[in-house]
Formats: structure tokens, C-alpha cells, sequence
């Protein structure tokens, strides 16, 4: 065994006793090793060549049609009492969850490699970092996990310094959808996976561990893990403000954390630290800090183009895994709204029919490392992470919510994260474009009860001394012909300078029953198809909506039971009674 630590080598050789594959690979971590597993891919057509002179080092992944999103109806955290899981998870007891795991996993490596994969979510040596060893029979996962976290030698040393690591086991099986679940027991730190090989469902770094088990851990321990971008807006006068901001997948994480400002917005300079995850710590001083946990994007590629999104758009033209995308007769990958070349293959392999869908899949991803990305920030790295000036929460709505407005306080700020709700989207299985209740972007994600979650969030309030401002954003309004209000995209700075200027206690605003809003005047629109009356139905509450609103959140609260904390509950009453007078 390729370890000297006792308990990772004997988990090892259990699992190779259980599954029975016919070789084990522990990872290194480098640049050759991921080039061999590129080769065997390309061999065995998991991967495709694309065109190497327009694209280098660029490949497509063609998934099972099956199998292309987070499955949320087959993800679980087994805790040993349902109340600790909460109404927000699908839950099982975790004895019978286990043993069904087993029966999936028994000889289902036959004929296969086990990689074994040990991995860091965070800056290597940093307080804030986290380990876990990911074994899995999927040279795709291993190849992704190499581009997506810090994996191989380093991460095994400091594992076998400390002994402690996130046990994930994960086999792609017969990707049959009925031999499919995503189980997690977070108190005994523990991942199992079967019968998928799609991104969150697989690479169990990301969403199982440095969100569901990371969010587990982190209420015990005082600290975030957060469904949130990170993203540092540095001013002409060369001062750089932090943001986390939480938006559900497929929202923009990614396009707001590569933004480039608008042409006016001279001087103006935007760094991206993560898109996707953030882990917040409060320092000695009581500031709240951020780390990303990855080290690489697995971004959703419809609608990137040197328009939308030029730093993704360069970002993804080398050295990057495509999923589920179509491709041109000169065999460069193609996606709706690339703009350029035309789909001659469907992204199932088939020649491309529009009458049978779309060329590129809605949820089909890229995977690259961040270093990829022009704007990655020097601070990326920094083991103590960044000072988070504002929190945004923000989901994808046709009406009713404001383009921005602000949180009146921490308690209230928190309501405003709990009462987030969004359109779905492709990114998970399921139908698109139906409103749900998304608190804090975490639906999918929080590994416990979120009544206990929401308290915990409030708690930070007597643990902090300065606490970030709370925002709610929405770059989605419609008209009533279904136009989008707001341009979106590189001009969302815009919206992002009111919210440092009300940080920096710059700019004054309206104060309304849901927060504060902006003056009309105070979002800059020179240069945008943007009329006065279209910013004031971006800025308008509508009261007969917010009543309706303001019932739903009032229902989904109490969903909770006894679980929602009684603050959360005054808050929510604060903003009835503004309504009312
Ligand atoms: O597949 S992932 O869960 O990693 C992407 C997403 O849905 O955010
Ligand atoms: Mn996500």
C-alpha cells in the first residue's frame, strides 16, 4: 500500500475487497499522470479529440444520455435522527443506507481501476483547508478532480501528518438510473456514490463534501460553507472590495465571477477568487474571511461568448474537458449562443437535428483549472483567505424581486437569505423554470436541518465585530413580452459599485418594508438601453406580490416546526408590519 497511514491503506484494502477491481492507482497529482489518464481515455472513447490547432489540449466527454445533472430526488444526508437532516433533506436510516450502498458496491469494480485519489479543498497548509481521499472507478472523475482540487502527494503528506480525511467512495456502476444514489453521512465524515458519473453527483470534492459535509462541520465548529462565488472589485483608486455572493447553479455564479467591467468603467479591475463555493471563517479580529475550496471551474457552457463572458471564453479555449457539448465540421466544440461555426454533431454523437433539441446539452459543462481564468486573483491562494465587505443572495426571478436592495441588519439579512427563491434550472434533474424556495442558494446543498442552519447564521452577530452588509440582487426581471429588463453580464458592475458604495456608507437609499433600495439616480445606466421607466420597474415593490411573497415565506418558515429560530420569525413579522402601515 501506497501509504503509511494505517487507517487510509485499510479503508483501501477493504473497498478493493468489496468492489474487486482488477488494478489500484494512487494518484500523484501530476501533469504526466493526468496526461496518461487523457491517453487511456482517448483510447477506451471516454474522451474525444477536438480540433487541437483551434482548441490545444481540449477535449469532449460524451456522458450516458441518462446521466447528465445533480440528481436531488436520490441525494441523502443518513443522519442518525431525521429532525438533524431536516425537511429539506431526502432522508434514510444510516445502517439501511449503508447497506444498500454495500450490495451496489460488491464487485462492481471488476475489470476496472480504483484511483485513489487524496485531495485538499483549500489553500495547501492553510488553517481553513480540508482533506479527503476520494477512491473511484472512473477515470473521468480522476481526471476532473485533477483539474477541479489540489490532488495527489501534497495532500497525501499532510494527511498522513494529521490522520483525518473525508472517506468518499464513488462507482459509476451500470449508470443505471434506478441502482442511483448520492448518500452522505456526515457524522462519521463519510461519501457514498453510485450509478452516476455527471459532476456534482461524482466528483465528491465539490458539492458532497466541501458543501454537504463541509456545512455539517462548520456548525460545529463556528464557521460557513457557503454556496457562493467570490469575486474582488478593486476601484480606479486601486481599493479592492470582496463579495461573496450565493446565486443557485446556473444563475451566472461564474459569468459575475469573471465579469469585465463595462467600457466606461475605466481603471475598474475585477479578480475572481472562486465561482461556485466559499468557506468563511471569522478571524482574531472578528472579520469574516473567505477561501475558495477548489482550484478549477466545472462551469455550464450555453451562453458563453466573447461577449457574455470574454475571460470564460478565453479561459476555456485550452486545456479544458468539455461535457455534453456539440461540434462543428472542423470538429472545434460548439454551444447555443457561442456565436460562430455551426453544430454538425449533437452533443449525444448524433448529426445535429434542431428539430430534436439542442446541439449542446443545457447543463453541458466545462472543466479547467483556474489558472486558466486572466483574472485569477494573486490572493486566490492566500492561506488566510479575503475580508468579505457584503454578502449577496440573489436567484433567478421573472417579477417581484427588486434588481437590488439591502438587508436593514444581520437578523434581517439572514431572512432575506432564507426567503430566497428561484426558477429551476438544468443543472439539476427535474423541471426547469418552476419557482422553489432556495434559502441561501443551499436547497440542494446544506447537510442538516435548515432551521438549525438559519440559527446558526444569526449566531454570528454576538461572535462578530464587523459583519459584511447583506444584499438581494436580481439580474432576471421580465416585461410582460418576456424581455429581460436589465442587460446582465459585464454591466452588473454597475449594480455591484452601488452595493461597496452603501459598504462604504457612501451612498444614502430609500428605506422600503423589504430594505433598502437605491435611488433611481444612484444606478450609473450611461451607455444602456435602459429608459428611466424601465430602472423604475427594476427598483419598483409591488405590495400586492410582496403580500402574496411575504404568505409563501410565512408557510415555508413554519414548515420548519419548532426548528426555525424564534429571531428569524421576528424578522419576518417586522416586514408584515412595515407592509401594513
Ligand atoms: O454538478 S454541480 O453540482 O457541481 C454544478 C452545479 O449544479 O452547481
Ligand atoms: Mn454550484
Amino acid at each position: 500500500m501506497n501509504t503509511r497511514l494505517k487507517a487510509l491503506s485499510d479503508w483501501v484494502a477493504e473497498v478493493a475487497k468489496l468492489t474487486q477491481p482488477e488494478r489500484i492507482h494512487w494518484c500523484d497529482g501530476s501533469e504526466s499522470e493526468y496526461q496518461t489518464f487523457v491517453a487511456e481515455m482517448l483510447e477506451s472513447g471516454d474522451l474525444i479529440e477536438l480540433n487541437q490547432d483551434n482548441y490545444p489540449g481540449c477535449y469532449l466527454h460524451r456522458s450516458d444520455p441518462n446521466d447528465v445533472a445533480r440528481v436531488e430526488h436520490l441525494t441523502y444526508v443518513c443522519t442518525s435522527r431525521q429532525e438533524d437532516a431536516g425537511p429539506n433533506n431526502n432522508w434514510m436510516a444510516p445502517a439501511q443506507a449503508k447497506q444498500m450502498m454495500l450490495d451496489f458496491y460488491a464487485g462492481c469494480m471488476k475489470g476496472r481501476t480504483l484511483y485513489v485519489i487524496p485531495y485538499c479543498m483549500g489553500p495547501l497548509g492553510s488553517p481553513f483547508a480540508r482533506y479527503g481521499v476520494e477512491l473511484t472507478d472512473s477515470t473521468y472523475v480522476a481526471a476532473n478532480m485533477y483539474l477541479m482540487t489540489r490532488m495527489g502527494k501534497p495532500a497525501l503528506e499532510h494527511i498522513e501528518q494529521t490522520g483525518s480525511f473525508i472517506k468518499g467512495l464513488h462507482s459509476v456502476g451500470e449508470l443505471d438510473p434506478d441502482r442511483r444514489f448520492i448518500m452522505h453521512f456526515p457524522e462519521e465524515l463519510t461519501i457514498m456514490s453510485y450509478g452516476s458519473g455527471y459532476g456534482g453527483n461524482a466528483l465528491l470534492g465539490k458539492k458532497c463534501h466541501a458543501l454537504r459535509i463541509a456545512s455539517y462541520q462548520a456548525r460545529t465548529e463556528g464557521w460557513l460553507a457557503e454556496h457562493m462565488l467570490i469575486v474582488g472589485i478593486e476601484s480606479p483608486e486601486g481599493e479592492t472590495s470582496y463579495l461573496a455572493c450565493a446565486f443557485p447553479s446556473a444563475c451566472g455564479k461564474t459569468n459575475l465571477a469573471m465579469l469585465i467591467p463595462p467600457e466606461h468603467y475605466k481603471g475598474w479591475k475585477v479578480w475572481t477568487l472562486g465561482d461556485d463555493i466559499a468557506w468563511m471563517h471569522l478571524d482574531d479580529e472578528g472579520q469574516l474571511r473567505a477561501v475558495n475550496p477548489e482550484a478549477g471551474y466545472f462551469g455550464v457552457v450555453p451562453g458563453t461568448n466573447r461577449k457574455t463572458n470574454p475571460n470564460a471564453f478565453d479561459t476555456i479555449t485550452h486545456d479544458t474537458i468539455f461535457t455534453n457539448v456539440a461540434v462543428t465540421a472542423d470538429n472545434d466544440p460548439w454551444w447555443e449562443d457561442k456565436d460562430g461555426g455551426e453544430p454538425v454533431i449533437d452533443w449525444r454523437g448524433r448529426p445535429f437535428d434542431a428539430k430534436k433539441g439542442p446541439a449542446a446539452h443545457p447543463n453541458s459543462r466545462f472543466t479547467v483549472t483556474a489558472k486558466n481564468n486572466p483574472s485569477y486573483s494573486s490572493l486566490a491562494e492566500a492561506p488566510e483567505g479575503v475580508p468579505i465587505s457584503a454578502l449577496v443572495f440573489g436567484g433567478r426571478r421573472r417579477e417581484l424581486a427588486p434588481l437590488v436592495y439591502q438587508a436593514k441588519s444581520w437578523a434581517h439579512g439572514v431572512l432575506v437569505g432564507a426567503s430566497v427563491a428561484s426558477e429551476t434550472t438544468a443543472a439539476a434533474t427535474g423541471k426547469v423554470g418552476v419557482v422553489r424556495r432556495d434559502p441561501m442558494a443551499m436547497k440542494p446543498f446544506c447537510g442538516y436541518n435548515f432551521g438549525d442552519y438559519w440559527q446558526h447564521w444569526l449566531s454570528f452577530e454576538e461572535r462578530a465585530a464587523k459583519l459584511p452588509e447583506i444584499f438581494h440582487v436580481n439580474w432576471f426581471r421580465r416585461d410582460a413580452d418576456g424581455n429581460f429588463l436589465w442587460p446582465g453580464f459585464g454591466e452588473n458592475l454597475r449594480v455591484l459599485k452601488w452595493i461597496i458604495d452603501r459598504c462604504e456608507q457612501r451612498v444614502d437609499a430609500v428605506e422600503q418594508p423589504i430594505g433598502y433600495l437605491p435611488k433611481p439616480a444612484d444606478i450609473d445606466v450611461e451607455g444602456l438601453d435602459v429608459s428611466p421607466d424601465t430602472l423604475a420597474q427594476l427598483l419598483a415593490v409591488d405590495v400586492s406580490q410582496w403580500s402574496e411573497e411575504l404568505a409563501h415565506i410565512d408557510e415555508y418558515l413554519q414548515s420548519f416546526g419548532s426548528r426555525v429560530p424564534e429571531q428569524l420569525l421576528a424578522e419576518h413579522g417586522k416586514v408584515k408590519a412595515a407592509f401594513a402601515d
